[in-house]
């Protein structure tokens, strides 16, 4: 099935002509009055208006998160457990509007919008209702009279900033951990992603307190820079580019205040050579962990980039690979059938196409795609790309640097310290992929391969219950996984005399 164009007949979306920050439970006009106009790149077109918010705006948020953040931070877990279901209800009610939503904005395929993004969103805020409530502290007996009591206290009020690729589940990765330890935050959407993040505070804001969420749209350097480099905030996190991310570092420095960062990659995935052994559904299991480059129109940080692949089975698997790459519907986003959708922005679709150039410059060779793609006249102004299969080697510019696109560039190796050798030949250490049905050289590959997550006979699953991040300059710190709720937390600690005489 086609979904309609939000705000159009037979929508399931209605988008606000113009949308305001959303700050202490209230929707306040940015106090500068500016606005700008936010384009989905389905078809170019400008559909509604956000706050093109100031330092001042920044500053009405942090006032209302103080107000709020005592009587948060003392509510009960069961009871930051309840809200956090109630919030994953709602969403659940209002999936499909969501996902069309979040399609709308950010140009990915409603398919996995409507399978993937939202009902992961939706785990995501259950899960940390279930971590919280686990919770305990613990204590140490010092000596017979003395005892050290722990107690985990949440941070206060968090500054978060986010990208657009996944906007809803970024906002939810950063949202559901703070919140279930008793924060109270200032989130600021990528400037690219703002308006589905809204409609879905729109469709949940009664469910918190006023002040616990607050919201300012705008540009990073304007107002997400006055968010990051705030006194009034105890905690940054942030998702985005590398360069960014050591902005960000630098600004937590001067308030000595925790950061956590997830940045760029460039993650290689790895086929050894004894899956072409292995049956047709594993075969074809591996076939489509290598089209993983695909998915989210790449526009994924962890992106399987980088396809490592053993010379002896090169030339049939990647007969196999390129039948599949080339059966990847690419078309309207809001279309069920749609494999791979629009690229974000023009920005990003320019970026693909100067590293599509860059590619066949430095002498790569195109195996599949390597163009713009031509949907017809109604997308003639949306972003599209042809998924792109780059042969060369390790040292090329499309090998070492983020393209974040549908691009995956593919080389060969001889054996299993030259896998490794090339993997961890990157600045990156995000994600990675390892495809064998032998135990041991799963293992020893997983171990020795400088990533946060390895896929083993797997790619792109994103599970609460799992801890991702990045090593090297892929960022600091982890998300997902109960240990996020250390990250917005500060231990307490009472050391506590029994004694009824000096000791
Ligand atoms: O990222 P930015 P951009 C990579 C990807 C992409 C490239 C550029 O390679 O092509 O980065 O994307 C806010 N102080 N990733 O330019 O600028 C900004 O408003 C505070 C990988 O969009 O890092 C937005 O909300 N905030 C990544 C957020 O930072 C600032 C996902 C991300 O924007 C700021 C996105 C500043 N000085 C891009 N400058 C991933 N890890 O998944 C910008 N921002």
């Amino acid at each position: 099935m086609i979904y309609a164009n939000p705000n159009t007949a037979g929508a399931v979306v209605e988008f606000k002509p113009q949308y305001e920050n959303f700050i202490g439970g209230e929707w306040v006009p940015p106090v500068k009055g500016q606005y700008f106009d936010n384009i989905t790149p389905i078809t170019g077109e400008a559909f509604t208006r956000i706050p093109k918010s100031t330092p001042e705006d920044i500053e009405l948020a942090l006032d209302a998160a103080h107000a709020a953040k005592d009587a948060w931070g003392k509510t009960s877990p069961a009871h930051r457990a309840q809200v956090l279901n109630a919030i994953a209800d709602r969403i659940e009610e209002n999936l499909e509007k969501i996902a069309v939503a979040e399609t709308w904005e950010n140009g990915k395929a409603v398919r996995e919008t409507l399978n993937a993004d939202i009902p992961l969103a939706v785990d995501h805020f259950r899960y940390f209702a279930s971590a919280i409530r686990t919770q305990e502290g613990f204590s140490s007996q010092i000596n017979e009279d003395t005892i050290a009591y722990h107690f985990q206290e949440p941070l206060g009020v968090v500054g978060q900033i986010i990208p657009w690729n996944f906007p809803i589940l970024m906002a939810t990765w950063k949202l559901a951990p703070a919140l279930a330890a008793g924060n109270c935050v200032v989130l600021k959407p990528a400037e690219q992603t703002p308006a589905s993040i809204l409609y879905v505070v729109e469709l949940i804001q009664d469910l918190l307190p006023p002040g616990v969420l607050n919201i300012v749209n705008g540009f990073g350097a304007e107002v997400g820079k006055a968010l990051a480099t705030n006194k009034r905030i105890s905690k940054i996190a942030f998702t985005g580019s590398t360069a960014v991310g050591r902005l960000i570092m630098q600004y937590a420095t001067e308030n000595i205040i925790p950061v956590t960062l997830e940045l760029g990659g460039k993650s290689p995935n790895i086929f050894f050579p004894d899956i072409m052994e292995a049956d047709d559904d594993f075969l074809d299991k591996a076939v489509e962990g290598f089209v993983m480059f695909a998915l989210n129109s790449g526009e994924v940080c962890t992106c399987p980039s980088r396809a490592l692949i053993h010379e002896s089975i090169y030339d049939e698997f990647m007969k196999r690979v390129l039948e599949r790459v080339k059966a990847i519907k690419i078309g309207n986003p809001l279309d069920t059938e749609t494999m791979m959708g629009a690229q974000n922005s023009n920005e990003q679709y320019q970026k693909i196409i100067s590293y599509l150039k860059i590619g066949k410059e430095e002498g790569a060779e195109v195996l599949a795609g390597g163009d713009v793609n031509d949907l017809g006249e109604e997308f003639a102004n949306g972003f599209y790309i042809q998924p792109t299969v780059f042969k060369g080697t390790n040292d090329m510019r499309v090998f070492q640097e983020e393209i974040f696109g549908p691009v995956v560039a593919v080389t060969t190796f001889k054996d299993f310290d030259e896998a490794i050798k090339i993997a961890n030949d990157t600045d990156y250490g995000l994600g990675a992929g390892v495809w064998s049905r032998h135990g041991d050289t799963a293992y020893k590959a997983g171990r020795a391969i400088q990533a946060g997550r390895v896929w083993t006979n797997t790619y792109h699953q994103y599970p609460a219950a799992a801890a991702f991040g990045g090593y090297k300059m892929s960022g600091i710190g982890r998300e997902n996984h109960k240990m996020m709720l250390d990250s917005y937390q500060q231990t307490k600690n009472l050391l506590v005399s029994y004694a009824e005489k000096p000791q």
